[in-house]
């Protein structure tokens, strides 16, 4: 079966996967409004205004397998965006945390006063100069934690504690 028009996976380490559209973004999340200017380097700069949820808050209803109250646990996490098309991009969890670069990255459900229904929704990252990460038509957001591969040097171990 194909996928609902619109929709797409929230998955990874959660303990709450789910499949999403766009009238579930309008409906259950705090709207919020961009206006942005990004740059193309094929189609130069462009200028669009932009409503929908926070990522963070969308996200954060799947309940990611950190522990919230631990800030050096969340800082290991990463988000991949992708689009229908296979193109992707990359945040981190901390970009985008309010107890660290919180950017107000959104999800769309409305691009110039048209809704997102039929398209998808569109990662809106407002403090991008750039336009590849505004990824559109998305199919699904994935979020895990980060292991970095075994250092050359021997003897490393890791830190804990509360950051
Ligand atoms: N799904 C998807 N989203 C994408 C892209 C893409 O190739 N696929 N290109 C990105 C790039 S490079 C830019 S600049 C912006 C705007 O591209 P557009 O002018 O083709 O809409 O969309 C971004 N989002
Ligand atoms: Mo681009």
């Amino acid at each position: 079966m194909s996928r609902r028009t619109g929709a797409f996976a929230v998955w990874g380490e959660v303990a709450l996967p789910a499949t999403l559209t766009v009238a579930d973004l309008r409906r259950d999340w705090a709207q919020h409004r961009a206006e942005v200017v990004f740059d193309c380097a094929t189609a130069g700069p462009q200028r669009h205004a932009f409503e929908g949820p926070l990522l963070r808050d969308v996200v954060a209803a799947t309940h990611p397998g950190f522990d919230p109250a631990r800030r050096k646990e969340r800082s290991r996490f990463l988000l991949s965006v992708t689009g229908g098309d296979g193109h992707h991009a990359l945040l981190s969890w901390a970009e985008i945390d309010s107890d660290f670069g919180a950017a107000p990255v959104l999800l769309a459900t409305r691009m110039d006063g048209e809704w997102l229904d039929g398209p998808g929704t569109q990662l809106v990252v407002p403090s991008d100069r750039c336009g590849a990460r505004y990824v559109s038509g998305v199919t699904g957001v994935w979020i895990g934690a980060f292991r970095a591969p075994r250092s050359p040097e021997a003897g490393v171990t890791h830190a804990s504690g509360r950051a």
